[in-house]
Formats: C-alpha cells, sequence, structure tokens
C-alpha cells in the first residue's frame, strides 16, 4: 500500500510558529511517528508553498499511488485548479485539516477540494492524518 501526504503553503513552519493554533510538532517528527505506525504502508511526504507543484504532485502520485492525504491549506478555500486535479486523477484523496476550519473564519468554511475528496477529516489535530491514514487500510 502506498500512500503520500501531500501539504501546502506555509505547513513547513509547522512547530515553529503559531503553536497555539497547529501545535509544537514539526511535521518532519510527525511523520516519522507515522512511519514508525503504519510500517506496513510506503508513506511518503510533499511540501509545498507552489500550487502548480501541488497539482503536479497531485497528477503523479494520482496515477501511481493508492492514496492520497491532502493538506491544501490555505489553498483548499481558493484554488480551482487543486479542486480539478482532485477531480481529474484515479487514485483517491482525503482531505484532511488540522483546525476545525468552520470554527473559524466563514472564508475558511469553503473548500474546492471536499466535492472530489473521498472523505474530509479535520479539527483533530495532526492525529487528522492520522486518521486519513487509517482509513485507506480499512
Ligand atoms: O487547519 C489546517 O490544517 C489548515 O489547512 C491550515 C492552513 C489554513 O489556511 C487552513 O484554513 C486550515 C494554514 C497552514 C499554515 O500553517 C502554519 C503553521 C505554523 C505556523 C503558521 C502557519
Amino acid at each position: 500500500m502506498k500512500i503520500i501526504i501531500i501539504n501546502g503553503p506555509n505547513l513547513n513552519l509547522l512547530g515553529k510558529r503559531e503553536p497555539e493554533v497547529y501545535g509544537d510538532t514539526t511535521f518532519d517528527d510527525y511523520f516519522s511517528k507515522l512511519q514508525f505506525k503504519f510500517k506496513e504502508v510506503q508513506l511518503e511526504y510533499f511540501q509545498s508553498n507552489v500550487e502548480g507543484e501541488l497539482i503536479g504532485k497531485l497528477q503523479e502520485a494520482g496515477f501511481s499511488h493508492d492514496g492520497i492525504v491532502l493538506n491544501a491549506a490555505a489553498y483548499t478555500h481558493t484554488s480551482v485548479g487543486i479542486g480539478d486535479a482532485v477531480k481529474a486523477i484515479e487514485t483517491p484523496v482525503v482531505e484532511v485539516h488540522i483546525s476545525n476550519t468552520f470554527s473559524r473564519e466563514d472564508f475558511r468554511h469553503i473548500s474546492y477540494i471536499s466535492p472530489a475528496a473521498k472523505g474530509v477529516i479535520l479539527g483533530f489535530g495532526l492525529q487528522s492524518y492520522d486518521l486519513a491514514i487509517q482509513s485507506f487500510l480499512e
């Protein structure tokens, strides 16, 4: 089973800024824990701050992987291009968010990804990623 986690803009700052919203763990540290926990899964991780690079990675993994865990971060609420890419690929995508976007500003209540996603997991902190991986295994 091959699963890739794709993270969007500013998520490279996890654990380094705004710990009150996003926690104090870096994604690299959390990713090591996921690899340890899901040893039977071939787990990959990609992060970019660039919309086109995220679309490129979705197109690539979208025909070679069994699952995609996608946190498109702020692009979730703005990017028709990422939404179209999720629609165009074969690999199922689970949309995740660390925070509960529905308890935040109105603009975060809109997602261009959800209509094409297999499911959405949000508000569980970094555990949202763990739950998304589990959803592919069951
Ligand atoms: O809750 C999430 O996972 C979000 O996708 C995070 C995005 C936000 O725009 C979405 O509405 C919800 C923001 C990611 C920014 O990450 C940072 C991490 C540490 C410090 C600053 C930003």
